[in-house]
């Protein structure tokens, strides 16, 4: 294709963007600021055989139009539909699949090494992001691949933001290296230059380091990147798609590591989304016209919002309170908390490695971090709370938002494991609310807990009503009998539940209570310390047990529990774990699947059933 007809390529990848996004939701404004850069690399590159890496991922839509799947692109995020992520099993050009960020450079890097190994010739490129760029796996990889002697391109796409802005010295130097105020002449020379480069690649080599890298960046030393190891080209425009073409061009023979430093918009191309990005990185539906989102209704409060007006009021009450989000204040509810106590509030960026050793500093240091990360990001610091928190017993206080199935999002973000990957951790504390008033309890409790760290973990999505009110205060390890829905009958058959799943398995005792099987709810309140005396109890007064947790079952609730009947001498009465089977789980909405995966309210219905024939008949 000529430029020219690339320029309308791009143009319809845009709209088509715009088109599908506002229609059903999705990542919005990462995704409008990939459009040239992915049509200049794919232009200009061979794919298969080249090889190319996304960071995350969820900017990779103008990837997923340009590698031929517009047509089921109606049916992106929903269930059986296109991953919003990339994903191996999707597509083969999904050469590595991602959700969390930060990979992209390690893997491509392996990409690289593995072309090597096996004596082929391409070229391998990892596209990352000035947020991802920062985090700890990119930098053990650019230190890697600054010495690795291997060709490979990487890519940042350095559109200023992370979901909020970006933060971090790094971005300040980033900064320095934007606001150059020569940059729009020297990518004007540079594209000359550039057309003037034929010939072999030292020449080109030569002429890239001599030419146009010290025209883009003509400092005294060099960039961060070329001290490193890498040569480094920009920052370029990211949207000038003839510049990026030509640059492209060039750098695909270039040996050893490049970095190409390219300068994004979030939401190029949608005025809304340009002046206003921290919002339009990911959406619902939306009218494309009158930019505005479909009115939401009133409701019930969110998890998320209900701990950080929670987090909050209790800071205003002991001054000791901080806390700690990586990179992602709004999703973890701390917007209002950063607002009212700057000097109490810490984003560390995407690294939550750094952000768990930092609060056991801070807690070993006297005051009460409490550090919100989602579930499944949590997973990227399981050393750090093990080996800084809970070793030294340090009240580190977790906060686990989208712990269970997260919807439209998928597998790389459920948060099905943090019960199985926290439990046998000595001394860790694991606990989860049935609703918004527990969870403001369990909040002023756990900055109460002085002894060892804390995990807490909630859902995605709203608190449930309709739970009974009567509450006994949080106890260490004391769980609370919410008894029979009605409060008459007396209880044939019950259910020990955790956290999100309390308000199914009421929801259950209530169906059962109706039709003649009074059903009583322990709502367990702590997977550890166990409430052993209560449920082994309950389990021999019933004759049986149903266990209900939103969480992968190996190292689950369900198995705490199985562990504490087998010690208390009651293995040989029925007990049914309910909980998510032992595979990942696809994307799509965030009930149904709940209801697809045996964790519907006629399920566990259905277990109390057979639990209970099955205690008639033993
Ligand atoms: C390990 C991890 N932590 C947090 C997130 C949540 N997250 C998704 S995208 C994003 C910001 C990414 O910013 P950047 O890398 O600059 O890419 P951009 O969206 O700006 O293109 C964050 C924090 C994540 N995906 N993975």
């Amino acid at each position: 294709m000529t430029d020219a007809e690339l320029q309308q390529v791009a143009n319809e990848v845009r709209q088509a963007i715009l088109d599908q996004v506002s229609q059903t939701g999705g990542h919005f404004s990462s995704n409008l600021g990939t459009v040239e850069l992915t049509v200049a690399l794919y232009a200009t590159h061979s794919l298969p055989p080249d090889v190319v890496v996304w960071d995350t991922g969820h900017q990779a839509y103008p990837h997923k139009l340009l590698t031929g799947r517009l047509p089921r692109f109606p049916t992106l995020r929903k269930h059986k539909g296109l991953s919003g992520f990339l994903k191996r099993d999707e597509h083969e050009l999904d050469n590595f699949g991602a959700g969390h960020a930060g990979t992209a450079i390690s893997a491509a890097l392996g990409f690289a090494r593995a072309r090597d190994t096996l004596k082929q010739d391409h070229r391998v490129v990892a596209i990352t992001g000035d947020a991802a760029i920062a985090s700890g796996m990119s930098w053990e990889a650019l230190n890697h691949a600054g010495i690795a002697g291997t060709d490979i391109t990487v890519v940042l796409n350095d559109n200023r933001m992370s979901i909020a802005p970006n933060v971090g010295a790094l971005n300040r130097y980033f900064n320095r290296l934007r606001s150059r105020p020569d940059l729009q002449a020297a990518a004007r020379r540079a594209k000359d230059l550039v057309q003037r480069l034929p010939g072999p690649a030292p020449r080109l080599a030569a002429g890239m380091r001599h030419g146009l890298t010290h025209y883009f960046a003509p400092e005294e030393t060099g960039t961060l990147f070329e001290e490193i190891g890498f040569e480094y080209i920009g920052p370029v425009d990211g949207h000038d798609l003839p510049m990026l073409l030509e640059i492209f061009r060039n750098v695909r023979q270039l040996p050893g590591p490049v970095f190409v430093h390219a300068l994004t918009v979030k939401g190029k191309g949608y005025e809304k989304a340009e002046a206003d990005a921290r919002t339009w990185h990911g959406v619902g539906p939306f009218d494309l016209q009158k930019c505005e989102f479909a009115a939401k209704s009133g409701g019930r409060p969110a998890y998320t919002s209900v701990f950080g007006d929670a987090l909050s009021e209790l800071a205003r009450r002991d001054e000791r309170v901080v806390a700690i989000t990586a990179a992602m204040p709004d999703g973890t509810g701390l917007t209002e908390f950063a607002n009212e106590f700057p000097d109490r509030y810490y984003d560390v960026g995407i690294a939550e490695p750094h952000a768990v050793t930092f609060a056991a500093g801070l807690a070993a240091g006297g005051v009460k971090p409490f550090v919100a990360i989602y579930s499944t990001f949590m997973q990227r610091a399981f050393d750090q709370i093990v080996h800084d928190c809970a070793l030294q017993h340090l009240p580190v206080r977790f906060i686990m938002d989208r712990a269970g199935l997260v919807g439209a999002d998928g597998p790389t973000h459920h948060g099905t494991f943090d019960i199985s990957y926290l439990s046998f951790i000595p001394g860790l504390v694991q606990l989860a609310p049935r609703d918004g008033t527990e969870l403001r309890a369990m909040v002023d409790w756990m900055a109460g807990y002085q002894d060892a760290p804390t995990a807490l973990r909630y859902p995605r999505g709203s608190v449930p009503e309709g739970l009974p009110e009567g509450r006994s205060p949080i106890q260490l390890g004391r769980a609370e009998n919410l008894g029979v829905p009605g409060g008459e009958a007396e209880s044939v058959a019950v259910i020990a539940a955790y956290g999100s799943m309390v308000d199914r398995a009421w929801q259950a005792a209530t169906k059962l209570t109706a039709t003649g099987t009074p059903t009583a709810v322990i709502n367990a309140r702590f997977a550890k310390p166990l409430d052993a005396a209560m449920i082994t109890q309950a389990t021999r007064e019933h004759g049986g047990l149903v266990t209900v947790e939103e969480n992968a079952r190996t190292g689950g609730f369900g198995e705490l529990v199985r562990e504490a009947l087998v010690d208390a001498d009651l293995a040989a009465l029925p007990h049914t774990v309910l909980s998510l089977p032992d595979r990942f789980i696809e994307h799509g909405d965030q009930d149904k699947l709940l209801d697809e995966n045996g964790l519907s309210v006629d399920d566990i219905v259905n277990a109390v059933r057979n639990v209970q024939k099955q205690a008639r008949n033993s």
